[in-house]
């Protein structure tokens, strides 16, 4: 089953949207397979943005993911890393749709909310990189399959 990989990122810890993050993916159906808050280290955050490594705001973003707790997580359903990446919306939170997380939440792009895996390949990378095998627990609910 597809899994995706979605960060709560300092500033949505700070401003109180954690419990409103994980509703939003719950409601919609999808399943908790990860579940970790982190402070994150310098070398994790290197890592995880190193496809900006060479862009001018990759100093800066990596300060901000490393500048207090983060909520780890992983998500399971089908189409969950496209889906996943509509409810955060665009990575402009002031062009982000309303109803999106960015779009209801957020006005600075360098404060943006939440990560979210961007393809299939980025959500295996970043879930190995966050999470060992043992951390993941997958489950499935005791409901009838066509019920989400
Ligand atoms: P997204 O996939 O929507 O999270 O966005 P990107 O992977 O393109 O960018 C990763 C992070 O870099 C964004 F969350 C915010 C930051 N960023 C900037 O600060 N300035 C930019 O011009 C682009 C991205």
């Amino acid at each position: 089953m597809e899994r995706t990989f979605l960060a709560i990122k300092p500033d949505g810890v700070q401003r109180g949207l954690v419990g409103e993050i994980i509703r939003r993916y719950e409601t919609k159906g999808f399943t908790l397979v990860g579940l970790k808050f982190v402070k994150v280290s310098r070398e994790l955050a290197e890592k995880h943005y190193d496809v900006h490594r060479e862009r001018p705001f990759f100093a800066g973003l990596v300060e901000f993911i490393t500048s207090g707790p983060v909520v780890a997580m992983v998500w399971e359903g089908e189409g969950v890393v496209a889906a996943a990446r509509k409810l955060i919306g665009a990575t402009n939170p002031l062009t982000a749709e309303p109803g999106t997380i960015r779009g209801d939440f957020g006005i600075n792009i360098g404060r943006n909310i939440i990560h979210g895996s961007d393809a299939i390949e980025t959500a295996q990378r970043e879930i190995s990189l966050w999470f060992t095998e043992e951390e993941l627990v997958g489950w499935q609910p005791h409901l009838a399959p066509w019920l989400h």
